[in-house]
């Protein structure tokens, strides 16, 4: 793919989007691409990788940075993903602080405005979820993040979910980006491998449809991917902790993975528009999550 050269005046740049877990971060992200980019759940914790989406607009590229919810860490994976989320902060152009509007601020808002104080860049304090705000405690909710800064952020609300306020908000943040070059062809929307894409469809169908502890003990490591004339052959493992957690994935008769399979293999059908054979693996890797090179193999690497 050719990366064009940018006209006069192009401007492009990075811009983080930060915030709790569950607040909407990547549902932002694939509203404004308008591609799938990301994968979401109702499950905190649902992205583990610093991930960028990009938008490609005829005087600008502005490339957003997914990433992983800020939040207490309870174990080595938790420590990375924060680490990496709170590294973007310092990277980027522009920063967009989620937070969810249908409820008041909380003490992990609270946390990530204090660690966003004293940074220069632009912010945005960006109200997710309005669809679901209460009309009569609007305001009471607003104030509540507004009182997170002294001064004030430009804030703006928005539902990612059904795109209100989305395109405005990214037209707001256009004049903010410096000028610059395409860092990336413009008819590419984001910088994952097709790999990589493949193992986190098929984890957003376990977070879609196990409960409890299983979701955030999931990891997929694509074991093959073959490209045929008609058909693309896709082998997965999916790695769980414990022999409790394999027997929740694989069900009663296997009912759970084939479902789980199925589901993913038609969202990798719709990405690659062919057919695919996807054949997944169950296997229990104790402690997994704890292992600093387990973490690494499996793509979970601290950045600098
Ligand atoms: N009603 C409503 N739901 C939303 C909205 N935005 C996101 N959601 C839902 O909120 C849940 C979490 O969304 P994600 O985009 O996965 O949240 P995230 O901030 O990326 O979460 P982590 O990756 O875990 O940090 C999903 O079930 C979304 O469908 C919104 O504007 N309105
Ligand atoms: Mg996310």
């Amino acid at each position: 793919m050719i990366v064009p050269e940018a006209p006069p005046g192009f401007r492009s740049g990075f811009v983080a989007v930060v915030g709790r877990p569950n607040v909407g971060k990547s549902t932002l992200v694939n509203q404004a691409i308008g591609e799938k980019v990301a994968i979401t759940s109702p499950t905190a914790q649902t992205t583990r990788n610093r991930l960028r989406g990009i938008l490609s607009l005829p005087t600008a590229q502005m490339i957003l940075v997914d990433t992983p919810g800020i939040h207490k860490p309870h174990h080595k994976l938790g420590e990375v993903l924060v680490h990496n989320a709170r590294t973007a902060i310092g990277s980027v152009d522009c920063i967009l602080f989620i937070v969810d509007g249908s409820v008041l601020a909380g003490t992990g808002d609270q946390f990530i405005a204090d660690g966003l104080r004293n940074i220069s860049n632009p912010l945005w304090l960006v109200l997710n979820k309005i669809d679901l705000q209460p009309p009569k405690r609007a305001e009471e909710i607003r104030n509540s993040y507004k009182g997170l800064f002294s001064d004030s952020a430009q804030l703006v609300e928005i539902s990612a979910e059904h795109g209100t306020g989305v395109q405005p908000l990214v037209e707001s943040i256009v004049p903010h980006l410096p000028e610059g070059p395409y860092y990336y062809p413009p008819d590419l929307f984001t910088d994952q491998p097709e790999r990589f894409i493949f193992g986190e469809l098929i984890r957003e169908q376990v977070l879609l449809l196990t409960r409890e502890e299983v979701p955030h003990s999931v990891a997929v490591v694509i074991d093959k991917v073959e490209e045929g004339e008609t058909l693309t052959r896709i082998l997965a493992t999916i790695m769980v902790e414990r022999t409790t957690q394999k027997q929740i994935i694989v069900g009663a008769k296997g009912q759970m993975i084939k479902e789980i399979g199925t589901q993913a293999r038609l969202q990798m059908q719709k990405l690659l528009d062919g057919k695919v054979y996807l054949e997944l693996f169950v296997k229990v890797k104790p402690r997994w999550r704890q292992s600093e090179s387990t973490l690494r193999d499996l793509g979970y690497r601290r950045e600098k």
